[in-house]
């Protein structure tokens, strides 16, 4: 049986790349999905390695299950759950951080990136935080991992924790967990610097869009966004050196279902201030519903709370199936 889990640090309101390299791919598998269980999980757990408010958390956590109903996962198709509501990822990850070798966290350069120079003063959670995530994974073994582009050394990591428990413990107990990674929008760039990934944590408002931006945000956000003087060009590759022409392009085809070179077709010759113009449309079509069904959501705590009990209900149940016997091989 297919089984597909995901899931988003509660850190902010979750911006166009964390929509589109992950939620969206996640919404778009459950449309096509037949036999197959579906688990996307807050990961409230993964936030507290950069925590500054807990009461922040918590309203995020909320936010983020409304972002997750907003964007269209139906929680009739699928399960949706607080990942601190299933003890068993503490659980596992302890198991697991008594199997990886430390040499295998030492190559993590998401981890380098986010410690930069204070690699002496950040917390043991950052550093141990693709181990969390491999338990989060295998606790539901699951086969399928819907994620952007940053995670994909994580999941590979999740593969060779499998491995490995497989090889020392219970030969085949765990399946390789597959990353999915696919589309125009596997890694969507700040719109300020074309070189840097959009992130929640970047300090420009910027540089990013948000889910809840209202109409003028948006359209201001588009506006500004770094481009060069070039037209542009008839294929994404003839615009190789101008990584922030690709990402406007990439942008657009994501959010058109279309291929960058059928946009930069489309595109070829006119100015960016063109393209942004039919950017800042398909913008205020796609995300304005969104925004508005978030926060009818955010209204509604007593439902959301009701979808994050009943998520959490069945994660804990195949979890503690699976703990059983994990437990057992260990011989705890
Ligand atoms: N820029 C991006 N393009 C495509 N996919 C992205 N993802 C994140 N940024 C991009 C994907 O979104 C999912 C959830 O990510 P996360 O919030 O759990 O962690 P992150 O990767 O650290 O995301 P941020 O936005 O950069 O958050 P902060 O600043 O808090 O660290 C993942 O599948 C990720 O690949």
């Amino acid at each position: 049986m297919k089984r597909v889990l995901s899931g988003v640090r509660p850190t902010g309101i979750i911006h166009l790349g964390n929509y589109l390299g992950a939620i969206k791919q996640w919404v778009d598998g459950l449309e096509a999905s037949k036999n197959q269980d579906n688990l996307f999980c807050i990961v409230d757990l993964h936030a507290l390695t950069t925590l500054e408010d807990s009461e922040n958390l918590r309203h995020n956590s909320y936010l983020m299950a409304a972002t997750y109903l907003a964007c269209g996962l139906s929680p009739e198709k699928c399960f949706i759950f607080r990942q601190s509501d299933v003890p068993a990822h503490t659980e596992l990850a302890w198991i697991f951080s008594c199997i990886t070798p430390m040499g295998w966290l030492n190559r993590m350069t998401q981890f380098k990136e986010k410690a930069g120079k204070n690699i002496e003063s950040v917390c043991l959670g950052l550093y141990a935080y693709p181990v969390l995530m491999a338990a989060d994974i295998l606790l539901y073994k699951a086969t399928h991992v819907p994620v952007g582009e940053d995670q994909k050394q994580h999941v590979e990591l999740a593969r060779d924790v499998a491995g490995m428990f497989n090889r020392r413990f219970a030969k085949d107990f765990f399946h390789l967990p597959e990353p999915v990674i696919t589309g125009p929008a596997t890694r969507i760039m700040s719109l300020r610097d074309g070189t840097s990934k959009m992130s929640k944590s970047d300090v420009s408002d910027y540089s990013r869009i948000h889910l809840t931006d209202d109409a003028d945000t948006l359209a201001r956000k588009i506006k500004k966004a770094k481009t060069d003087t070039d037209v542009i060009a008839a294929s994404m590759a003839l615009m190789e050196n101008r990584p922030e022409a690709r990402n406007l392009v990439n942008i657009l085809a994501a959010l058109t279902h279309k291929k960058p070179d059928a946009v930069c077709k489309a595109f070829e010759g006119k100015t960016f201030s063109v393209l942004k113009k039919a950017l800042i449309e398909v913008l205020h079509e796609t995300l304005l519903p969104m925004g508005e069904k978030i926060k009818h959501y955010m209204h509604d705590l007593f439902y959301l709370d009701h979808v994050l009990e009943k998520g959490a209900a069945h994660a804990n149940d195949l979890a503690g199936q699976h703990m059983t016997q994990i437990k057992k091989s260990v011989g705890i």
